[in-house]
């Protein structure tokens, strides 16, 4: 079998890049789509998915419009990228400013952004600042910047981002051979609904495959398209998807409509519940990861929704080791015993 080539060579045709663009890629995409049939079997549906984009280069599903927004802002001749971001965004950028060799500065929300994500930012040697504020107060201060300075933009509001995101459902479609019947995803700024969105649509028009509906899912103290306005101090233990003014917000409340789907929220120990019983099956995600599969179980837990026939694809947009102090904060300390078989059979009460 022949070995992944990134999503730019793969889905080149139906991704709007200048084809003249020399890809910036690390591979990324590819990644697999995990049956769960306990899942599927406690949801009452015929099959349930995870997309475990966590399995990325960079570790999120960022990196899929990464690589064409680095690729076209380089062929456009930047030197330099700049980006807001909760965290993961952060260490996409800076992975493929490193590949392209570029700098890449990004601004993060004080004290708010998971460990693994910092760090990975940090080794990939972007320049990081933190700000006295949220995600939505750097996103303000670098679309500015980027206005002032030789600084591309690859937010999500960089329409090339989604381009390289909307390969996911391309990928979903071709490992199901069909459209799933509900796909459910995390909603933070909204690029990534959004982008989903214009990939099932276009191998809608394309003749390929039928439409999923579609499941957003916010957390409720950061719910800012649920509730119909922006929040000023969003918070959730999701710090991923910590944004009270979502960037592509109208885009994905008409995407989720059109879809006959909808945008929900909910509260954060139903998203902890959904990451511990996703580890459950092997698949350790981010906190906000696990909120696609915490949204369809409260749905089918209010009885707003059955399964029975259907086929569901979560999104599991992060991996689990991005926020490893979420797992080990909430956890004793593993015991600690000297090195003799005595101490272990005492402890194991042998
Ligand atoms: C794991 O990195 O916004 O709705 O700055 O990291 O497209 O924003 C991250 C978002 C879901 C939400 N899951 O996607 C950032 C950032 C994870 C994420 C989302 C994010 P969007």
């Amino acid at each position: 079998m022949e070995s992944w080539p990134g999503v730019i060579e793969r889905y080149g045709a139906l991704i709007d890049l200048p084809p003249e663009a020399p890809p910036i890629t690390l591979l990324e995409g590819g990644t697999p789509l995990v049956p769960a049939p306990r899942l599927a079997a406690e949801l009452g549906a015929d099959a349930l998915y995870v997309k475990f984009e966590g399995l990325n280069p960079s570790g999120s599903f960022k990196d899929r419009g990464m690589t064409v927004a680095v690729s076209e802002a380089l062929h456009r001749g930047a030197r330099a990228i700049v980006c807001a971001s909760t965290g993961n965004t952060a260490a996409s950028a800076a992975a493929y400013a490193a590949r392209a060799g570029v700098s890449c500065l990004v601004l993060v929300p004080q004290g708010k952004v998971a460990a693994g994500k910092l760090a990975g930012a940090i080794a990939y040697g972007a320049q990081v600042v933190q700000v006295e504020g949220s995600f939505d107060d750097a996103l303000r201060l670098v679309r500015e910047v980027s206005q002032r300075a030789p600084l591309a933009l690859v937010n999500s509001i960089n329409p090339y981002r989604l381009e390289g995101q909307k390969t996911a459902a391309f990928e979903i479609c071709d490992a199901l051979g069909r459209a799933p019947d509900w796909l459910a995803l995390p909603v933070g700024n909204a690029g990534n609904i959004t982008a989903y969105w214009m990939g099932f649509r276009l191998y809608h028009d394309q003749r390929r495959t039928g439409l999923p509906r579609l499941l957003g899912v916010q957390a409720a103290g950061a719910a800012p398209l649920v509730l119909g306005h922006a929040v000023d101090h969003p918070e959730t233990v999701a710090t991923a998807i910590r944004i009270g003014r979502p960037a592509r917000g109208e885009q994905a409340l008409e995407a989720a409509e059109e879809s006959d789907g909808c945008i929900i929220s909910v509260p954060d120990e139903a998203i902890l519940a959904a990451q511990r019983d996703l580890a459950g099956e092997g698949l350790w995600v981010e906190p906000a990861s696990a909120a696609g599969l915490a949204g369809m179980r409260a749905q089918v837990q209010a009885g707003r929704l059955s399964l029975r026939g259907k086929s569901v694809v979560c999104v599991c947009t992060g991996h689990g080791l991005k926020d490893p102090d979420i797992i080990t904060s909430s956890f004793p300390a593993p015991r600690l015993i000297p090195p003799t078989m005595a101490a272990l059979r005492d402890l194991l009460g042998l």
